[in-house]
């Protein structure tokens, strides 16, 4: 089993980076932490547990898409010497394309490298013909490539539209970055649509409250970078639809006044004060051709389901 190396000091210095972005975020007037923090190990399993609720669309649907047009987008895509997945989580989705895109190598990178380890160890015994490398980045800041990749038929895999959860301006730099890194390659890509907003509530706020484990664990995720001292039962789990930003907001509301500490530092809560966790944002078809286009990309395929409820596209 390879895995990489990471300099001792890098970690020290990610997660002083971290405590920063952490205390920033807590100690500003609208209180927010990053969606990235959502994904410490029991995260990640709970959002595999998102992926497989009836009301949560997006996951079947993209799923769909891939394997009614896998021929076409085999066609389009062409040839595939990496196959460079990013947020792959549990590497399942990257799985099903290997059998028609045929990628030579597979490059999984996720935010949580923990649990990307347990899911490439399973993949490595099924595929023993792929050469696989795990690499846990925060690409939100800044994607770097490992010059061992080698930069000739590059294609990204960004599926289940994460890119969702980035600012328009921020998205747009992370398009760049990848557009930079494809070279002749290109990049398969999962986008959400704009669609009603009970379809939407549903599949942020379901019934069996999956989605709000997943959201109030990002307290214990905090915790357990900062020594903070969030207590879960005394929040509770929030969707909105902002029509105007074309997203769903994701937030935890205090049930009641509190205070939470962390090394030297303290936030006061009201009862009933939001702290914003999460953007996920839905596009139309011409808003991410646009944003596609900005970021240097000049051709796209687009693949859909019958309801419109989500795109699979192929840009380069
Ligand atoms: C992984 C960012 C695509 O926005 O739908 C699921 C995360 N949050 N339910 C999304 C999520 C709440 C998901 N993304």
């Amino acid at each position: 089993m390879q895995k990489p190396v990471v300099p001792e000091n890098k970690l020290v210095l990610e997660q002083q980076n971290f405590l920063h972005e952490i205390e920033k975020g807590l100690l500003a007037e609208s209180a927010t932490i990053s969606p990235k923090f959502l994904y410490d190990p029991l995260g990640s399993h709970l959002f595999t547990a998102i992926t497989l609720l009836p009301e949560y669309y997006p996951t079947v649907t993209e799923k769909n898409i891939l394997s009614q047009y896998k021929s076409e987008i085999a066609d389009a895509v062409g040839h595939v010497e990496t196959l460079i997945d990013l947020g792959a989580g549990n590497c399942q989705k990257a799985e099903s394309l290997f059998d028609f895109l045929k990628p030579s190598n597979y490059v999984a990178i996720d935010f949580s490298e923990e649990y990307l380890e347990d899911s490439l160890e399973n993949l490595r015994s099924k595929y023993p013909h792929i050469s696989m490398q795990s690499i846990g980045m925060d690409f939100s800041q800044k994607l770097i490539m490992p010059d061992t990749i080698r930069n000739h038929g590059r294609v990204f895999f960004y599926p289940g539209s994460s890119i969702g959860n980035f600012l328009t301006s921020e998205a747009q730099t992370l398009l760049t970055q990848i557009k930079e890194q494809a070279g002749d390659g290109g990049l398969l890509i999962g986008v959400d649509l704009m669609k009603d907003d009970d379809v939407l509530k549903a599949a942020y706020d379901d019934g069996l409250k999956v989605t709000a484990a997943f959201n109030l664990n990002i307290l214990r995720s905090i915790n357990s970078i900062i020594g903070s001292d969030f207590n879960v039962s005394q929040f509770r789990h929030k969707v909105t639809i902002n029509h105007s930003q074309n997203r769903v907001e994701l937030y935890l509301e205090a049930l009641e006044d509190l205070s939470v500490s962390w090394s030297g530092n303290h936030r006061f809560f009201k009862k009933g004060e939001l702290i914003h966790t999460e953007n996920s944002h839905k596009y139309t078809i011409n808003s991410i051709q646009q944003l596609l286009e900005d970021a240097g990309f000049q051709s796209t395929k687009i693949w859909k389901d019958s309801k419109d409820y989500f795109a699979v596209i192929y840009a380069n």
